[in-house]
């Protein structure tokens, strides 16, 4: 199968209520970055990428559309059924950028499902669930507030919440989880996310005090080495995220015994071929993770779900999306949506949505 057509697009997509806080970053419209590809068969497939603004993670939507137009012309014309040669030939092209070469490999998927006959998550060695647990991100805000989405979110059926704290004073994170944990009690699992925004002091000073509160403590810190110093001291499980930058550096950090788990990014680790390398490796090392992106439309949640229904359910964290934070899907009628905290696993193939084109009016780039 050669690639005939990439076309790049950009489309907003603003926040539901206006605005969405986390540690490093408030951000009030995501710019999405869309790649549709054209085989010479006919077939069409999507990718995405969204970074969650330009201070979250060292990605940028422009970056994303910059890298693209790098690669594009050389992908023409070129076999691409082959994932994982495609992954060292774009390698070859471009160095790094795993975000935006997540979004041609995303696409890539979605045009082998569509030729094959067959979903992603077949692709990716098979779903072992139709019914993928999802998991509730509140954005900073009070305590009381706080509590009180914990509290609706529990009640809709979501297995798992995840708390945002930091870029305040840490005694306000502290009366956060403690009120959250009060309210929900072992209803829901708890992750507490610090974004990197946390010193190392008040990280410890945070675990020390909700001691008996179980939760997982996600990247408290801003990079490794300082997780690694308050490791030993703390009384909680540690997860890393934004510091996950690439397959080597997740190896690496489990075989250091520096993480208890990850919340793993489909497009920070470069797309769907290096998720289910990670993914395998969690596995042969028990290492539970979640499945999930910083933002984006259906075409990522679609990925994001394909991906998550094929994790052991044991390590399984869940699947955060997008979706209750923005309105309208790209595909109107089978639009991934969270239902009772869970999502439906699409059946039909590839990534198991088909986009409405006409929504997309920003082209940003075309190879033919
Ligand atoms: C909750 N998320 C998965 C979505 C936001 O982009 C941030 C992210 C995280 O866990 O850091
Ligand atoms: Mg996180």
């Amino acid at each position: 199968m050669k690639l005939r057509k990439l076309t790049v697009y950009r489309h907003l997509l603003p926040v539901k209520g206006g605005a969405y806080r986390m540690a490093n970053a408030c951000v009030e419209s995501l710019e999405s970055t869309l790649v549709r590809l054209e085989s010479d068969c006919g077939h069409v497939g999507w990718g995405e990428t969204c970074p969650v603004g330009p201070t979250y993670a060292p990605s940028h939507a422009r970056g994303a559309q910059a890298a693209l137009a790098t690669m594009a012309p050389a992908l023409i014309n070129k076999e691409v059924d082959k994932p994982n040669i495609l992954q060292r030939h774009m390698d070859g092209l471009l160095n790094g950028h795993n975000y935006a070469k997540a979004a041609i490999d995303i696409a890539i998927y979605d045009l082998l499902g569509q030729k094959m006959k067959c979903s992603v998550a077949h692709l990716l060695g098979g779903a072992v669930t139709e019914r993928i647990p999802s998991y509730y991100a509140s954005p900073v805000g009070s305590p009381d507030e706080t509590a009180r989405i914990a509290e609706e979110k529990a009640r809709e059926g979501y297995p798992r919440m995840q708390v945002k704290i930091s870029g305040r004073p840490v005694e306000i994170d502290i009366e956060c989880v403690i009120k959250v944990w009060e309210r929900i009690g072992g209803r829901m699992r708890l992750a507490i996310d610090g974004n990197r925004g946390l010193t190392t002091r008040d990280a410890l000073l945070l675990s020390r005090s909700c001691s008996h509160i179980p939760f997982v403590f996600e990247q408290p810190c801003d990079s490794l080495d300082e997780i690694a110093s308050i490791r030993s001291r703390l009384h909680h499980p540690v997860y890393i995220d934004e510091s996950a930058t690439s397959l080597a550096t997740a190896v690496r950090a489990v075989g250091r015994g520096l993480v208890d788990g990850f919340g793993m990014k489909v497009t920070r680790i470069g797309g769907l071929t290096q998720l289910a390398k990670f993914r395998d490796m969690c596995e042969a090392c028990h290492i539970p993770h979640t499945v999930d992106d910083a933002w984006g439309g259906d075409i990522i949640a679609a990925a994001c779900a394909q991906a998550g229904a094929t994790v052991t359910p044991r390590l399984f964290e869940g699947t955060w999306l997008a979706e209750p934070y923005i309105e309208g899907h790209y595909d109107v009628h089978g639009g991934i949506k969270i239902l009772g905290g869970h999502i439906a696993l699409p059946t039909r193939p590839g990534l198991g949505i088909v986009p409405d084109e006409t929504l997309f009016h920003d082209e940003v780039a075309h190879f033919s």
